[in-house]
């Protein structure tokens, strides 16, 4: 192992707002908004604040799955939210999400406005709004929730850990690089064993527990994030490989993954969404951006 400097805490944490992590910026020991600016608000039921991340991806993906099943209830406007800009700190957001943290949804065809943040809970939200994407028969909706909560407590070792530390971080710290890679490995192991026995995460059919994990794990699987496919040999992993592909041929799963997206493929980054038709006429590329 490398010897790292040795460190020693002080009595009392105090803050070092330029510690060098790629997110200094907007990293900060405190909640709350740090200006006044509300939020636009469109003509669609459904408002949606967000970023193209794979925590966003997962509620694009389920509106527009729930569009292509012919729920007109689930049209939305998807507005960018830049949180290397510190938007998520706006009072307006804060108000429709007090942890400061994309995606954030505001329900607008109640008498009065809903909010939900958290993407687990916008996707339970809506597939409960909607009667879709979540098992009635008891044993498979038990499967769905065990995945949907799987991800939540999962993907933060492969974000804030794993990613983080193999990324992020001003240094390498071997320690923690082997910490978060050995549990992202496993955390793969644990999703190849189960898409073993079932083709999706709650059983045959595909479900939000899916659409949770796929943004994240998917991407792992394919090398699209940190870089990492090679260092984590995640071709290893044939079920998730088979799993990932099969999710990212939906058409759906591929409009979904475009909405609010500010880097790669111009072709591939709508950065609003407000219309159907947006796909095909306000692309990057197509507003002048390519
Ligand atoms: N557990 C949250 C995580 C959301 C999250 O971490 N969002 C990130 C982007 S992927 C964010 O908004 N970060 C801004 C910040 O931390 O200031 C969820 O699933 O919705």
């Amino acid at each position: 192992m490398n010897d790292s400097p040795v460190y020693t805490p002080p009595k009392v944490w105090q803050w070092n707002k330029d510690n060098g992590g790629r997110f200094a910026n907007i990293n900060r020991p405190t909640a709350g908004a740090t200006h006044d600016k509300e939020l636009p608000v469109g003509h669609h039921p459904l408002q949606l604040y967000s970023l193209g991340t794979p925590n966003g991806v997962k509620v694009t993906i389920m509106l527009e799955e729930l569009l292509a099943l012919g729920h007109q209830g689930a049209e939305y406007d998807a507005w960018l939210i830049r949180i290397s800009d510190g938007d998520q700190f706006g009072s307006g957001f804060v108000a429709v999400n007090p942890n400061s943290k994309i995606p954030a949804l505001v329900d607008r065809s109640t008498s009065t406005p809903i909010r939900v943040f958290e993407s687990g809970a916008i996707l339970l939200y809506l597939a409960e709004k909607f009667g879709a994407f979540l098992p009635t028969e008891v044993g498979a909706r038990a499967e769905c929730f065990s995945w949907l909560f799987w991800q939540m407590g999962s993907a933060p070792f492969l974000g804030g850990g794993f990613g983080h530390f193999y990324a992020y971080a001003p240094t390498k710290i071997e320690y923690a690089i082997d910490r978060y890679a050995m549990e992202v490995k496993r955390q793969l192991d644990v999703l190849d064993r189960r898409l073993a026995q079932a083709p999706y995460l709650a059983g045959n059919d595909y479900t939000i527990a899916d659409m949770a994990v796929w943004p994240w794990y998917g991407a792992l699987a394919k090398g699209l994030i940190y870089e990492a496919g090679e260092f984590l040999q995640v071709n290893a992993y044939a079920n998730v490989q088979r799993w990932t592909d099969t999710i990212a041929a939906r058409s759906a799963v591929k409009r979904g993954r475009m909405v609010n997206r500010i880097s790669g493929e111009p072709a591939e980054q709508l950065l609003e969404r407000h219309d159907a038709g947006d796909f095909d006429t306000k692309t990057h590329d197509k507003m002048g951006q390519g």
